[in-house]
């Protein structure tokens, strides 16, 4: 038999940012992976991660065939579709038992990437009737959405980092994250060359900030500090704009008592940023025309992430930058309908206090869901309500969740985890069942994710009307039993005699309209995953069917598009909120933690979280991709704490919280804040398994307390900017 080799257009499933790319096919098997060049929105970029995924659907470990749990804890191979029958007759039991809020889904960040997978595992979580889905959004960035409760919506929109002719950028790395624009790099140059103003706030010099015209080197969790200097000094120097206010806000009086006692010296003595910084940044920004506000993980996950991403708002808000009427308009739908970009004020609805609360902690559901962080403890409290069955899918809780410990007490505790991942993950090793589905490029995908997250992160969305589709390129192995992740819950349900049903995707509809609109599957008929996206995408603004010609994607001629932000309605009343009573309360605690934190006390470092460029989270990370620079997670530190311990970097140390211990490995970097540790999440092993630091890594989630120092209103505990202290392992260098 003769060798075939073909090349088909796609784009890569490795991370969120699904960079166009033509995959090249050796006899059936995806070998190699390249950018397209020519792609007016991406400009050629495929990262080394990416192109070394082809590889990652063959590599040692991927499961073949879905695993079932043994007497001896060993798992063996199962037929998918009989351990889908089993997991149903064990839910069928449970929940006559216990009712259906027994029954959990947790969705990592696989399953969040993977649309249909989400989709499906809500709809059957629904007919189920179990409220209990939970998500790594939550310990993500939760306060986004919150935050954007309590303000209100722009019904146009910001500038697209393309418009923007400032960046304001808090705690986020594109360049490494790909949180941002499609190849951020290529964005960031683009920017400077128009002269854009980058400011970035980071306690370390990042990728970003090495290109910033202001970079805030500030101490961790003072973010809301910050925000709120900033806000001070464009009102002590009235550099926001009054009319704009005036017409669309409310609260103007509440923010401005609120910040007073945010004065220059206060920030500066509680940040580390100097009088002088903070002002070229107060102006510069307020003085721009269309300045854009962004912030990620690191500020989230740091202490009053809600507040902070609020003062975010805040600060777009008094200065008037969101799409006026008459702008370009920034974004437009092209698989998912965008609000009409109309230069009006949506009012805020509550951030919290929404349907089904859970038990612990009184913490409730909020505009981000239920909290994750609350899981553990839900699975191991006693009682009606307790979780005894978790669902997760393309998440690995026992190195991503805060908490190591607690998680490990919970998932052990569970009478069924059914895992959906194609490795058996640190997590996976505890599930009585884990369903191996098909991985990247064996799925149907399209760009539908980013036009959803044009709500959270509009940032990250291209001014131009791009969309791709893709079917699979390559099939799964020969003689392989994988499928697909949404229709494990298709199964699912099919086996438990519950009717899913799956609404169209769309911001133009309130629950009730989306309600209306869903589709009731007919369970009897088995689906294709063309048919999925069909039905997903039914209202979609370019049809899913023109779409699907371009897997590489393509500019689409919308009607919008180069049209201008629409005037107010007559009449409109809606109005942006930017003194919410519960965030200014909340920044004057924030203003007292600050004067605490300087003080010092008995752990003098703090740890915060990155991302580094070859690891996706815990992802693939047996394969030599994701360690070729790194087996472990370096801890980093200013070369001069370094001397100051007499450290040397190749050490291991002992990091040592209030919750407990992990040992890391030395590193210098110049560019770190001195008296902070970075160090990336997701690595080393299980508490209870024997761990070498150089070889694994160490679980930063190990330090993590989830029921002490967590946001009131998101409950994500502090996950960056943890206090440690540091000491030498002596005899492991
Ligand atoms: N201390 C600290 N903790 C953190 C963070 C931090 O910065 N600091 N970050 C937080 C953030 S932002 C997040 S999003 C969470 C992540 O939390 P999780 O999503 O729970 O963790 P991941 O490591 O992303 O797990 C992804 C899993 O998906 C599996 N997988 C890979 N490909 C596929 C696929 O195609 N299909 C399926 N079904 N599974 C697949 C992988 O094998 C892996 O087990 O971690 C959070 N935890
Ligand atoms: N290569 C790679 N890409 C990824 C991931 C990955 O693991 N690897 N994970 C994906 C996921 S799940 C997500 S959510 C996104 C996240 O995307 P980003 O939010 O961009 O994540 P990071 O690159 O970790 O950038 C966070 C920054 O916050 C800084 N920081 C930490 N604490 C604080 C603080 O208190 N204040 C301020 N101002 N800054 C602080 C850190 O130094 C770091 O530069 O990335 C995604 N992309
Ligand atoms: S940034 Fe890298 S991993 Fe992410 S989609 Fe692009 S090529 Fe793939
Ligand atoms: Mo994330």
């Amino acid at each position: 038999m003769g060798e075939s080799f073909e090349v088909k257009d796609g784009f890569c499933r490795a991370c969120q940012r699904f960079c166009p790319i033509h995959l090249g096919i050796k006899d059936g098997k995806a070998v190699s992976l390249k950018p397209v060049k020519d792609n007016p929105i991406y400009h050629g970029f495929a990262c080394a991660k990416g192109r070394a995924s082809p590889e990652f659907h063959y590599m040692e470990g991927r499961m073949l065939h879905s695993m079932k749990r043994q007497a001896d804890g060993s798992h063996a191979p199962i037929a998918s579709n009989l351990a889908i029958g089993e997991i149903a007759e064990k839910i069928r039991q449970t929940v006559e038992r216990y009712g259906p809020s027994s029954v959990a889904l947790y969705t990592g960040s696989s399953g969040a990437i993977n649309l249909p997978s989400w989709s499906f595992g809500e709809s059957f979580m629904a007919a189920l009737k179990s409220p209990m889905t939970f998500g790594s959004a939550q310990i993500d960035q939760p306060g986004k959405p919150i935050a954007l409760a309590l303000h209100g919506r722009w019904l146009a929109g910001q500038a697209s980092l393309d418009q923007a002719d400032a960046w304001l950028a808090i705690g986020i790395n594109p360049a490494i994250s790909m949180m941002g624009p499609p190849n951020p790099a290529h964005a960031i140059n683009r920017a400077k060359k128009r002269g854009t103003k980058i400011y970035v706030v980071d306690p370390r010099r990042t990728e970003m900030a090495r290109q910033a015209d202001v970079f805030l080197q500030a101490r961790p969790g003072q973010d809301a500090v910050i925000l709120a200097g900033l806000i001070h000094v464009i009102l002590a120097e009235t550099l926001h704009d009054q009319s704009f206010l005036d017409a669309n806000t409310q609260g103007l009086e509440n923010l401005r008592r609120s910040v007073a006692g945010f004065t220059p010296a206060f920030v500066v003595q509680h940040t580390g940023v100097s009088v002088a910084q903070l002002l070229a940044v107060a102006r510069g920004y307020a003085t721009s025309k269309s300045g854009v506000v962004f912030a990620g993980t690191g500020p989230n996950m740091s202490s009053h992430g809600t507040l902070m991403e609020y003062l975010c708002l805040t600060l777009m808000t008094l200065c008037g930058h969101w799409r006026r009427e008459g702008d370009e308009i920034a974004a437009h739908g092209v698989l998912v309908h965008l609000p009409p970009p109309i230069a009006q004020a949506i009012d805020p609805t509550p951030g919290w206090g929404l349907g089904q609360a859970v038990r612990s902690r009184n913490l409730t559901k909020t505009a981000c869901g239920l909290p994750t962080s609350a899981l553990a403890e839900e699975i191991l409290l006693p009682g009606d309500g307790q979780i005894r069955i978790l669902i997760c899918n393309g998440g690995n809780p026992m190195m991503a969740w805060p908490d190591q410990m607690r998680t490990q007490e919970a998932i052990k505790k569970l009478d069924l985890l059914v895992c959906i991942d194609p490795v058996i993950s640190e997590t996976a090793k505890y599930a009585h069942y884990v369903i191996a589905p098909k991985v990247q490029q064996e799925t149907w995908q399209t760009s539908a994710l980013f036009e959803l997250m044009w709500a959270w992160f509009p940032f990250t969305y291209p001014t131009e009307p791009f969309a791709m589709a893709s079917s699979s390129l390559v099939d799964p192995p020969q003689g392989s039993d994988v499928i697909d992740d949404w229709s494990f819950f298709f199964m699912l349900g099919r086996h438990l005699g519950l009717s899913l049903s799956i609404q169209p995707m769309s911001f133009l509809f309130d629950p009730a309209e989306a309600k209306k609109r869903e589709k009731v599957l007919d369970m009897t008929l088995d689906l294709s995953f063309e048919e999925v996206w069909e039905t997903m995408l039914v209202d979609s603004p370019v049809p899913f069917s023109e779409v699907r010609k371009y897997p590489a994607g393509k500019v689409f001629d919308v009607p919008m598009r180069g049209s201008r932000v629409r005037p107010k309605a007559a009449g409109w009343e809606g109005r942006l909120n930017i003194g919410n009573v519960d965030m200014m309360d909340d920044l004057l605690r924030a203003g007292g933690d600050a004067q605490c934190s300087s003080v010092g006390d008995e752990f003098s470092y703090k740890l915060i979280s990155r991302r580094m460029k070859d690891r996706y989270n815990s992802c693939w990370r047996h394969h030599e991709i994701s360690v070729r620079k790194w087996a472990y997670n370096p801890a980093f530190m200013n070369p001069r704490d370094l001397d100051d311990l007499g450290l040397i970097p190749g050490d291991v140390i002992e990091i040592r919280s209030r919750r407990g211990a992990i040992t890391g490995v030395v590193e210098a970097e110049e560019g770190l804040l001195p008296g902070v540790i970075s160090m990336a999440h997701a690595w080393g092993q299980n508490p209870d398994e024997k761990s070498d630091p150089l070889k694994m890594g160490a679980n930063t989630g190990f330090l993590i307390d989830n029921s002490v120092d967590y946001d009131p209103y998101s409950a994500i505990p502090q996950m960056s900017s943890i206090p440690v202290n540091v000491a030498l392992v002596p005899g492991l260098r």
